[in-house]
């Protein structure tokens, strides 16, 4: 089990927008470790620290394919500085709104600057999976969710019917 729970909608934290890492602190490189055991246990291929709580601008991701090679990804400040005019569709889910799965369309390339776990300033160019999984994430730490990109009428039977769920829970 991991040593973090994954939030869930409708967690006010969720829509908490998260604050920059001045320093890569040995706290910084713990809390990595535990996302990424948190995130290969669902399992996804993306988390942000919000995810499990902690309001910092921290993305793991893991893109690759080969379930026996793992190939994680870890952006700290993550910034979008371009997008392409290109727009791809791609049905997400998120492990903090389990079992919902929805179009969405998003920029097909965007180019991400952040610091790596040295704290070395680097800049990726990504497509395709990674480039969704990107933003997804970047989102997260503006407290947007996927959700927001589809139509009103949908996310408030999503968010309605996590409320009930979550108030069955609490009784
Ligand atoms: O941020 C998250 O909630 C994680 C999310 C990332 C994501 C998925 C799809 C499009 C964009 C971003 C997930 O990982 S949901 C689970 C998932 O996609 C998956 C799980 C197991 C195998 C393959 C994919
Ligand atoms: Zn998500």
């Amino acid at each position: 089990m991991a040593r973090r729970d994954i939030i869930i909608l409708p967690d006010r934290r969720l829509r908490q927008k998260s604050e920059p890492v001045a320093r890569i602190t040995a706290d910084i490189r713990a809390l990595v470790e535990d996302m990424l055991e948190a995130m290969y246990d669902a399992p996804g291929i993306g988390l942000a620290a919000i995810q499990v709580g902690v309001a910092k601008r921290v993305v793991t991701i893991d893109v690759s394919k080969n379930d026996d090679e793992k190939c994680p990804q870890v952006f700290i400040n993550p910034e979008i500085v371009a997008r392409s005019a290109e727009m791809s569709v791609y049905e997400e889910g998120c492990l903090s709104i389990p079992d919902v799965h929805e179009d969405v369309e998003r920029p097909a390339a965007v180019t991400v600057s952040y610091r790596d776990l040295e704290g070395k300033t680097r800049s990726i160019e990504a497509d395709g999976l990674l480039a969704t999984c990107l933003q997804h994430e970047i989102d997260h730490l503006n407290g947007v969710l996927f959700i927001d990109h589809i139509s009103k009428l949908k996310r408030d039977r999503i968010v309605k019917k996590f409320t009930k769920a979550a108030k069955r829970a609490a009784e």
